[in-house]
């Protein structure tokens, strides 16, 4: 069965208001299957985003399910959060779960679809670095007061980056695919950062940074905007939402809004970490979370774009490296130009390092 006929079946199944009339993919993420579920109701025409979760990366769907519905939950009872925001909830299945799960195990689940907004997939004006600065600090600070017990950490480790680094040796020692000759130069590029890569984890084993419920996936195309464009409402995708660091997201923020350019641009010569955006991003993160958020992780807001950015080029390697296995591919050396593209940013923030903690200096002294 196609992947489209599947999923028509599987919306079937969940409580909708009305006729099911198209169901088609929705090609975002590189993770999940993704579709758009259109009903006729007598309210009229209503969109659904339905998503089949990638097993092989979540290990255990049911507790990722559980993080979600907590997370809703708490969020639509929140008086602060905004009327997108809210309007974040899963669509029960028949049966009354908050997931499907079908004849071959897996899992799927259901949100209305959040009209009248847009999302970007780069950054081009300071404006829009600073609302998805704020609308991620109004996320975390959201979650600061959801109740015990913690969430399930469900892909532990997920930004331990000496892990990360660990495995990566690990693949290129393998050489399963036979890839590796041809990058030796980003092998090296990693090797030579890796002292700097644990720096975080071991931060958060001393105590000296709390551990707290953060987004863990704080890239731009993660932040519906109003139809216009200008306004960040709504932070979506919460399948990675878990005990982590505040500064692992500022880290996201910095990689994905920093740099004009995409996350797989090809040409390097327009990769670079972009002053003017990290100033508008630092300020509007830090006016959201000043309530919240200790002066030490506020020293860490730099290392942490420079760390995650790491990490996530690593990711990309090791990815390319073992056969593109976990990310989705649009083309053969997809993951190695996602990889180049992140060391070539990881190199424009060493090459900047003094400005940008200086911007953040400035930033914490203001209002
Ligand atoms: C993945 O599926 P998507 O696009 O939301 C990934 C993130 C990466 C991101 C890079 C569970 O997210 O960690 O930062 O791609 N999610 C998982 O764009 O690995
Ligand atoms: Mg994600």
């Amino acid at each position: 069965m196609s992947g489209s006929k599947a999923a028509a079946s599987v919306a079937a199944r969940f409580r909708l208001p009305g006729e099911i009339v198209v169901v088609e993919p929705h090609g975002r993420g590189h993770i999940n299957d993704s579709y758009i579920v259109v009903v006729t109701a007598d309210v009229g025409r209503r969109r659904y985003l339905l998503q089949r979760i990638n097993d092989h990366v979540f290990r255990q769907p049911a507790e990722v399910m559980q993080n979600i519905q907590r997370v809703t939950t708490h969020i639509t009872n929140h008086p602060s959060a905004s009327e997108q925001q809210k309007s974040l909830v899963l669509v029960p299945a028949n049966d009354g779960r908050p997931f499907y799960t079908d004849y071959c195990g897996g899992y799927w689940r259901m949100y209305p679809f959040i009209e009248r907004t847009r999302v970007f997939e780069t950054v081009g004006a300071p404006a829009i670095a600073e609302q998805a600065g704020r609308a991620f600090g109004r996320f975390q600070v959201l979650l600061a007061d959801l109740p015990a017990p913690p969430l399930e950490e469900t892909l532990p480790g997920f930004h331990d980056t000496g892990n990360r680094a660990s495995a990566f040796r690990e693949a290129i020692a393998a050489d399963t695919q036979r890839r590796v000759a041809a990058v030796r130069t980003e092998v090296a590029f990693v090797e030579q950062r890796s002292g700097e890569c644990g720096r975080l984890a071991d931060l958060l084993w001393k105590g000296a940074l709390p551990e707290r419920v953060v987004h863990n996936d704080a890239k731009i195309s993660n932040v519906l905007f109003d139809a216009e464009g200008d306004v960040a409402v709504c932070i979506v995708d919460l399948d990675t939402v878990m005990p982590g660091l505040a500064v692992h997201d500022f880290g996201d923020m910095v990689r994905s809004m920093t740099c004009r350019a995409a996350e797989d641009e090809p040409d390097l010569s327009c990769v670079r970490v972009d002053l003017e955006l990290f100033e508008a991003l630092a300020r509007g993160y830090v006016l959201e979370t000043r309530s919240v958020l200790t002066d030490r992780e506020l020293d860490e807001l730099v290392h942490a774009g420079w760390q995650i950015t790491l990490e996530q080029g690593v990711r990309f390697l090791m990815d390319y490296v073992q056969g593109d296995v976990y990310y989705k591919t649009q083309r053969s050396e997809h993951n190695l130009e996602r990889a180049r593209t992140q060391f070539k940013l990881v190199e424009s923030l060493e090459a900047h390092e003094r400005e940008l903690n200086e911007i953040v200096q400035r930033v914490r002294c203001e209002g």
